[in-house]
């Protein structure tokens, strides 16, 4: 998939209706491929012998960034970020996840746990809100019965659903569940969803994180010599919207932060990104060229 060849405001329009969309084969083979085969090492390099049912590889970009960025800095996806909360976004988490198969007759509950992430609320009414972080994820593996789609409450973002304890962990009446393909990226916020267990032959293989805003908590090293190597770069190329995803809040973003608010927000974003491109000396995705692991 080309960014050419990527209608954002259809995406925009299906993630305010929906609190969802996906961006089918946003990320090609090769690089699933790639990805695919490093990961034993990754594990064996983080875990050793340690046998777990969940790995989780945090840090990702600082870990591995030639890896991790041609997801998290994905321009298509940082595009859309951008469009849905302003030129403000910083990287919340970026992580790797590994589950391991569970046979069929070991499954209590299918369901992982329905959930809304991180800095997440339930809506108190059914207007569109601003969203305050937003994920993007990928899987490996084609989501299947077996490999565990990704459970979702179309909708909830914008719904006053709760749950009790004991529907956490069910299959819920309203679900959907997603099939997404290999190299597929669902972005995605203050939505209700799981995961559900991965009964297949293979680890169920998730890659991306949380992207919020540049003045949030955060759960990366951004002191890291990659990460600090990364700044550099971005810096010399005047790359404010690197800087920003990977920690920084300069004069340029105090300045947007308390700008009086007097134009419309998206109006008023779409001349901040301009000027933050105009700013950008060379290419946009400058950290393609191999930036060590
Ligand atoms: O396991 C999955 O498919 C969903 C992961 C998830 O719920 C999350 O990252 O918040």
């Amino acid at each position: 998939m080309t960014v050419q060849s990527i209608d954002l405001s259809l995406h925009i329009a299906e993630f305010k209706q929906n609190g969802f969309t996906v961006f089918k084969q946003l990320i090609d083979q090769k690089q699933v491929s790639i990805w695919k085969e490093k990961i034993p090492q990754i594990r064996e390099e983080i875990f050793g012998e340690q046998v777990k049912s969940h790995y989780t590889v945090s840090d990702m970009v600082e870990r591995y960034p030639t890896m991790m960025l041609p997801l998290t800095a994905n321009p298509v996806i940082l595009d859309f970020m951008e469009s849905v909360m302003g030129p403000f976004i910083q990287i919340g988490d970026n992580n790797l996840n590994m589950f391991a198969p569970v046979a069929k007759e070991d499954v209590l509950n299918e369901v992982n746990g329905w959930h809304r992430d991180m800095y997440a609320f339930v809506p108190t009414g059914t207007d569109y809100q601003i969203p305050r972080q937003v994920l993007a994820l990928t899987y490996l593996e084609d989501m299947t019965e077996e490999t565990g789609p990704l459970r979702v409450l179309a909708g909830t973002h914008r719904k006053e659903t709760v749950m009790t304890a004991e529907e956490k962990s069910k299959p819920h009446p309203d679900e959907e569940l997603l099939s997404l393909k290999s190299g597929d990226v669902i972005v995605f916020s203050g939505l209700l969803h799981s995961g559900t267990v991965n009964t297949s032959d293979r680890y169920r293989l998730l890659m991306g994180g949380m992207y919020t805003y540049s003045w949030y908590k955060h759960d990366c090293n951004f002191n890291g010599p990659n990460i600090q190597r990364l700044i550099e770069q971005a810096t010399e190329r005047n790359d404010r919207r690197m800087l920003r995803l990977l920690g920084g809040y300069g004069e340029v973003e105090q300045r947007r932060t308390n700008s009086g608010f007097t134009l419309a927000d998206e109006t008023q974003w779409k001349k901040w990104i301009a000027e933050d491109k105009a700013a950008l000396k060379g290419p946009g995705d400058w950290w393609r060229t191999p930036q060590g692991t």
